[in-house]
């Protein structure tokens, strides 16, 4: 009998795409990564883009505010009935995790706290890309969402976006040629050597998301780049979790 047999199952609030499969948004797909890496029961439930803040300060999810001084809710957020957590942000739900339920550390060595800057790190090395892929990520949502999205995604990153420029394409490549040089300076596949982290599911959800919603030529080019070593990431972190 699993280990979790007993247990109720968790509930992970994720956002609706019109691709197979509904996932799209690298941020919840932090959480899925965890979730199934460590073996736990749970469900997803699919919010709307342009509902999510309504439908999560409905539950009782803890609201942030935004660079406009507006008060909102995001995705993922977690329902644990097993203590009666409701966490919102990826990060605190990896925390999370890793505290209630420690079997397959995501944290190992007592890394959280580098992880957690290597978390915004990371992000300001593809930060360059989310033109591309904002204008990408709206093409597959509803239209109400399409609209939401943009107004919102528009006050940190303001538009025209598009998915060609030159110049942002450079500098995305730029971020992965350094995140690459951060990966050869370990003996191993993960980014601490041979032992797995929340760092590569960093690194893979970010790729996931690019990979759903880019052409098919832009995720080539992506993959193309450092000897194919980002799809090989994205595949081996798949692989690791049981995902896909
Ligand atoms: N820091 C948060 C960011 C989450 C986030 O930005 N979520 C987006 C979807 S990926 C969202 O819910 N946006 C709703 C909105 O802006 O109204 C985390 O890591 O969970």
């Amino acid at each position: 009998m699993s280990q979790y047999a007993m247990m109720q199952t968790l509930v992970l609030y994720d956002t609706l795409s019109n691709l197979p499969g509904n996932n799209l948004s690298a941020n919840p797909a932090k959480s899925r990564f965890v979730l199934s890496y460590k073996g736990l029961p749970f469900v997803t439930v699919w919010v709307e883009y342009s509902d999510i803040s309504i439908a999560m300060r409905a539950i009782g999810a803890k609201p942030n505010k935004r660079s406009d001084g507006s008060d909102f809710c995001t995705v993922p957020v977690l329902n644990d009935p097993n203590t009666g957590a409701l966490i919102s942000d990826s990060l605190e739900i990896a925390s999370y995790l890793e505290k209630t339920y420690p079997e397959k550390a995501i944290f190992p060595n007592n890394s959280e706290s580098l992880i957690r800057e290597f978390n915004s790190t990371h992000i300001r090395l593809i930060l360059p890309a989310f033109k591309s892929i904002f204008v990408r990520s709206v093409e597959v949502l509803s239209p109400a969402s399409a609209k939401f999205f943009i107004k919102v995604r528009s006050i940190d990153i303001p538009l025209p976006w598009d998915a060609t420029y030159d110049e942002d394409w450079a500098l995305l490549e730029k971020g992965f040629n350094t995140a690459y040089k951060w990966y050869q300076k370990t003996d191993g596949k993960w980014y601490m050597g041979d032992t797995f982290s929340y760092a590569d599911i960093i690194v893979a959800c970010y790729l996931l998301w690019f990979k759903r919603v880019l052409k098919e030529d832009e995720w080539v080019r992506i993959s193309s780049w450092n000897g194919g070593k980002w799809a090989q990431v994205l595949a081996d972190v798949e692989k690791e979790c049981g995902i896909a």
